[in-house]
């Protein structure tokens, strides 16, 4: 294919590049209309690659399936392509550039004989602001074409603030035979560029979001001196009409969306506070010219998990899906509608589940387990302007300022539901050793505890040492430093029974941190940080006995001298290029619990 009529001549030349490797019969440039939208989608119909669902009760609506054997982020398959082994650190998989495009190259060859290439222009983050990055996706997928659009800001907009010598991330994405052992999620920051093959599952396809957003973004952030994060950032409006807004790093499948949306609880409501959902996955972060740091969502939807999502966890979200939206993997009525488990109502009598199968409540397999109607990572993907609680700055090319940075995960023992860091070196030793238990949107053992700093493990696109002496020195940047807090929603009691009720409820959590920020909350010291007393947070109207109350705030010495262990294990990876501030936080936290405070020789 001859490729024309693009004026940015970088652009023109890189998707002949990839038209000659990968040898589609056709190539289209995608616009963003509305008219392209119905082509697609009308294509995709024909195929059988989209169904489309009942027009009257989900208009707008389609429905997909991807193949069984991707269904989530195959970290295994994910790499960072970097010259030196070094600068993907010891938490990434890693390839040489040469190697990467080598392999990948073979199976992309030919590829899309007989298919259509089609050219994504998108920006993450408002069209034009200087916290934006433009990208560009080639796919053989009407899947992605059609998630992008909803994703990201795309189509002909972007390409005119392209221009004739834009930058841009060029983001190559095959189907091919979607065989798992020819699959491939590479990342090429020296180059600015991302190849994914023989996948269609949304983490690894959609580039803009896990691939640009986070793994190439945090390459970017680290050399442009900002922040790419794996957080939602949600605001808080008080009745007077003061709006704080805070950013939060949960490791995936806890309760992100939820948080981000949350609606206050029944016994706060006379408080008059309101929510806006600037985002729920990703932040980009930038030191303002009033010397505080200002977030943007670079994203303009959701790709959320629909198991567990429901009206009494996320109303919000609910209404959010009830139009335009598209639904991968979960169960198809016989309505033309769907559904999913732990969703609202009773399961229907039939349908078909997300393997394509006839399915009914109850059944189970050959070894006796129940049947998913939908599998436990099935999603919808859906605008944010259609969240009822979607910010009015989305659009605002510097975001909003954050007040405070929340960092979570779930941990059933050993940390308390909420503390604050004693300051930004502090704080960063709190994110860099956070914890949580592995879940269905990552491929691997359901349930295991892993560390994931910040939330990043999967995400940072360069060695995590660096990165951690990158939070560090954005720090000390900074004229007007977010607090940094630690929260679990997760605390059990003995018999695995959760202590906090979380969801809407969260919000009191999330009060006393603002207050905490204005200087009105009072707390007690602890060796781990500042906690709550019981009586700074209103816990009016919920029925928590006491010692529950006393439970979710305390310290449990032993589990902690346990967990610090699993601190040390986890730095000791990074050798010399660890910073050493981190070490001295450890060495405070071993002091403050008058434990030995042995470092490894560097
Ligand atoms: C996601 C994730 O957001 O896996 O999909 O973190
Ligand atoms: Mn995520």
């Amino acid at each position: 294919m001859k490729v024309e009529n693009l004026e940015n001549t970088a652009l023109r030349e890189w998707i002949q590049e990839c038209s000659d490797l990968c040898k589609p019969d056709r190539i289209v440039i995608c616009d963003g209309s509305e008219e392209e939208k119905e082509r697609l989608s009308r294509e995709a119909f024909s195929t059988g690659e989209l169904i489309e669902l009942n027009k009257e009760k989900l208009p707008g609506c389609v429905y997909h399936r991807t193949a069984v054997n991707d269904v989530a982020r195959t970290e295994d398959l994910t790499f960072i392509c970097t010259h030196l082994k070094e600068d993907a650190g010891p938490t990434n998989n890693w390839m040489t550039p040469e190697e990467g495009y080598r392999k990948a190259g073979a199976i992309f060859s030919g590829s899309m004989k007989g298919r259509t290439m089609y050219v994504v222009p998108f920006s993450m983050g408002p069209i034009g602001s200087p916290f934006s990055k433009i990208g560009v996706e080639l796919t053989d997928s009407i899947y992605v074409v059609l998630n992008m659009r909803i994703m990201t800001r795309m189509g002909k907009n972007v390409l005119d603030q392209l221009g004739p010598a834009g930058e841009f991330t060029k983001c190559l994405h095959g189907k091919a035979d979607r065989d798992i052992k020819r699959r491939l999620i590479l990342h090429f920051p020296e180059d600015n560029a991302i190849w994914s093959v023989g996948s269609g599952y949304g983490g690894n396809v959609l580039l803009g979001k896990k691939c640009l957003a986070l793994r190439i973004a945090s390459y970017m952030a680290h050399q442009e001196g900002w922040m790419a994060e794996h957080m939602l950032i949600l605001g808080v409006e008080e009745p007077n009409g003061r709006i704080m807004y805070v950013a939060g790093a949960f490791p995936s499948a806890c309760g992100k969306t939820n948080l981000a949306m949350l609606v206050p609880p029944e016994a706060l409501k006379h408080k008059g506070y309101k929510i806006w959902t600037v985002g729920d996955d990703i932040a980009w972060m930038r030191i303002d010219t009033d010397g505080s740091l200002w977030a943007i969502n670079p994203e303009s939807g959701f790709f959320g998990v629909a198991p567990g999502t429901n009206y009494r966890t996320n109303p919000n979200a609910m209404e959010t899906i009830k139009k335009n939206t598209i639904y991968t993997n979960v169960l198809l009525k016989p309505d033309g509608t769907v559904w999913w488990e732990d969703g609202d109502g009773d399961p229907p009598e039939e349908g078909i589940d997300w393997k394509g199968n006839p399915w009914q409540p109850g059944m189970k397999d050959d070894d006796g387990k129940p049947v998913h109607g939908a599998h436990p990572n099935s999603r919808f993907t859906a605008p944010i302007y259609q969240c009822p609680t979607a910010s009015f700055r989305l659009e605002q090319h510097h975001g909003v300022p954050i007040s405070a940075i929340i960092f979570g995960g779930r941990r059933a023992r050993v940390a308390p539901l909420v503390y604050e860091s004693f300051g930004w070196e502090h704080g960063v030793y709190t994110g860099a050793t956070m914890a949580s238990e592995r879940t269905a949107a990552q491929f691997g053992k359901i349930g295991e505890v892993r560390r994931d700093p910040m939330a990043m493990l999967p995400f940072c696109g360069y060695n995590m040492a660096d990165y951690f002496r990158h939070w560090l020195f954005m720090g000390l940047r900074m004229k007007k430093q977010p607090r940094i807090y630690h929260v679990n929603w997760f605390k059990t009691d003995k018999d695995g029974k959760f202590l906090w009720p979380g969801y809407g409820e969260n919000l009191r959590v999330i009060e006393w941190i603002l207050a905490r920020c204005s200087g009105e909350a009072q707390a007690m010291e602890t060796p781990i940080g500042f906690v709550p007393t019981p009586e700074s947070l209103d816990l009016t109207g919920l029925n928590i006995p006491q010692k529950d109350i006393n439970a979710l705030l305390s310290i449990d010495r032993e589990a902690w001298i346990e967990e610090m262990k699993g601190h040390k294990e986890f730095f000791i990876k990074f050798g010399k290029r660890l910073p050493l501030e981190l070490w001295q936080q450890y060495q405070g936290l071993c002091k403050r619990f008058g434990v030995s405070d042995e470092i490894p020789p560097a």
